[in-house]
């Protein structure tokens, strides 16, 4: 049973202009789709063929066949970061969590700026489970907060495929896009509250 490429949660063009149609038409419709693609010509007539995507993700060793899960898990999971709607400010139970953690919402969003402006190369910051508490994980290249035991509840993705073409190399600048106009609160607290 091959891996598949899920349906966006939103129309293409519906994050622009904060992301654009094209850059969602290169970084879905290429990049992804070709860690897809990559993943089942891995897998296919292996003892792994029929696993779940996330049984591979946690137990591949480093290398192409977890690099391509890896990065199949973080894209689905970061389209899912942001909507058309996103933005504004946590409630509930994870606000409140979020400011026993980093001690006020705002505090948590200038440490996650921070981190994921901080990244020198191609990575993801993340809104993680740590203990009792929540913390913002840095992950390089392909790795994910599920290979290490970690449940994940929002992610940027802070590859230069994910804004070059509309931000060029001003990285800050879609960060602060993305926690301001797009981050997607109730997915967080979606994968807060289980
Ligand atoms: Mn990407």
């Amino acid at each position: 049973m091959a891996i598949e490429l899920p349906a966006l949660p939103y129309a293409d063009n519906a994050l622009d202009p904060h992301i654009s149609e094209r850059t969602i038409s290169f970084h879905y419709g290429k990049h992804h789709a070709a860690y897809v693609n990559n993943l089942n010509g891995l897998i296919e007539g292996t003892d792994l063929a029929d696993a779940s995507l996330d049984e591979i993700v946690s137990n591949a060793e480093p290398g192409g066949l977890f690099n391509n899960a890896a990065q199949v898990w973080n894209h689905t999971f970061y389209w899912n970061s942001m909507s058309p709607d996103g933005g504004g400010d946590p409630s509930g139970e994870l606000a409140a969590a979020i400011e026993s953690s980093f001690g006020s919402i705002d505090s948590f969003k200038e440490q996650f700026k921070a981190d994921a402006v901080g990244n020198f190369g191609s990575g993801w910051t993340w809104l993680v489970r740590e203990g009792d508490g929540l913390a913002i994980a840095k992950t390089d290249d392909a790795d994910t907060p599920l290979a290490h035991g970690k449940t994940a509840l929002l992610t940027i993705d802070v590859w230069e495929h994910a804004y070059y073409l509309d931000y060029q190399n001003a990285r800050p600048a879609y960060v602060d896009t993305f926690i301001e106009r797009l981050l997607n609160w109730q997915f967080a607290e979606a994968n807060f509250i289980p």
